[in-house]
């Protein structure tokens, strides 16, 4: 093996572990709902199966534009991470403030993202860049079959997560109403959301009386888990400049994003534990626990 398909086989690696954390994301209602005017998610798909068809290709092929597409993969990508981070909306993902803080996953991928450029970039050395022998196709296909495990065996993986979050909190009895920050209006309840509303308290508007309060401040919920009753409302209150939004796991209830100031109020009829995180920094996380 020539030292110019070790620096490609290195780098496809790498290319398909940051496609296998976009996949992951997808799977991260926080990020796949980043927006709820656009799909997210659509981007993060798209990243994840060009990660797998460059990988692969990288493993079996040598020629100069399969290189360069997988330099491009990685420079695109760590692009829109720095594009969303200096303030910027892609997909209707922002990350919102000026505050540099990546997540685990996005660091993870700008490494690897790295890796994959400086490994390729290598591959154009010459001397490096020795003509491959032919490849043997049992071994590009056993390539192929890693990558398509990899992408989709982990996306049967994830989806279980989902759906259980979603039988945990699916009403059984009264189903959720959804409150306006007036009080005024209930959407009657089914688990997709209708109708909801969040408000910008210009004026510092009192929050309906008798919910109980998670304030959202230096990138935390307080209080992280709280307990309620059943038929609480629950009000959110952006206290930081950054913008935040409430995202339920189960999609159940999904504010807009949040400037300062600005609540979002969601009603609790059903029992449970009910996960959330912010959808512009998902590592945001709290939980509402409903008991009757
Ligand atoms: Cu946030």
């Amino acid at each position: 093996m020539n030292t110019g398909r070790i620096l490609r086989i290195v780098a496809a690696a790498a290319i398909l572990i940051s496609g296998i954390v976009h996949l992951d994301l997808y799977f991260n209602a926080g990020y796949r709902f980043a927006s709820p005017d656009v799909n997210f998610g659509r981007s993060l798909l798209l990243n994840a199966i060009g990660a797998g068809i460059i990988s692969v290709a990288l493993v079996g092929r040598r020629e100069w534009f399969v290189r360069a597409a997988g330099i491009g993969y990685a420079v695109s990508t760590i692009g829109v991470f720095w594009y969303t981070h200096a303030g910027n909306t892609f997909f209707g993902f922002s990350h919102g403030g000026p505050v540099f803080d990546p997540s685990p996953q996005a660091q993870l991928t700008v490494i690897v993202g790295v890796i994959a450029i400086v490994l390729l970039a290598a591959s154009f050395i010459p001397a490096l860049d020795t003509a491959d022998a032919p490849m043997d196709l049992r071994f590009v296909g056993a390539a192929g079959a890693i990558a398509a495990i990899a992408l989709i065996g982990l996306t049967i993986k994830w989806q279980p997560d989902d759906a259980k979050s979603v039988d945990a909190a699916t009403p059984t009895s009264p189903a959720s109403t959804e409150t306006t920050a007036a009080g005024a209006t209930t959407v009657p309840g089914q688990t997709t959301v209708v109708g909801e509303t969040s408000t910008t308290v210009a004026g510092g508007a009192a929050p309906a009386a008798g919910g109980d309060a998670v304030s959202i401040k230096d990138f935390a919920f307080a209080a992280k888990d709280l307990s309620v009753a059943k038929g609480t409302t629950v009000t959110w209150t952006n206290a930081d400049t950054a913008k935040h939004s409430i995202v339920a796991k189960d999609t159940s209830f999904v504010s807009d994003d949040l400037v300062q100031g600005a609540t979002y109020q969601y009603t609790f009829d059903t029992d449970g534990t009910f996960a959330y995180i912010c959808g512009i920094h998902p590592y945001m996380a709290g939980t509402i626990t409903v008991a009757g």
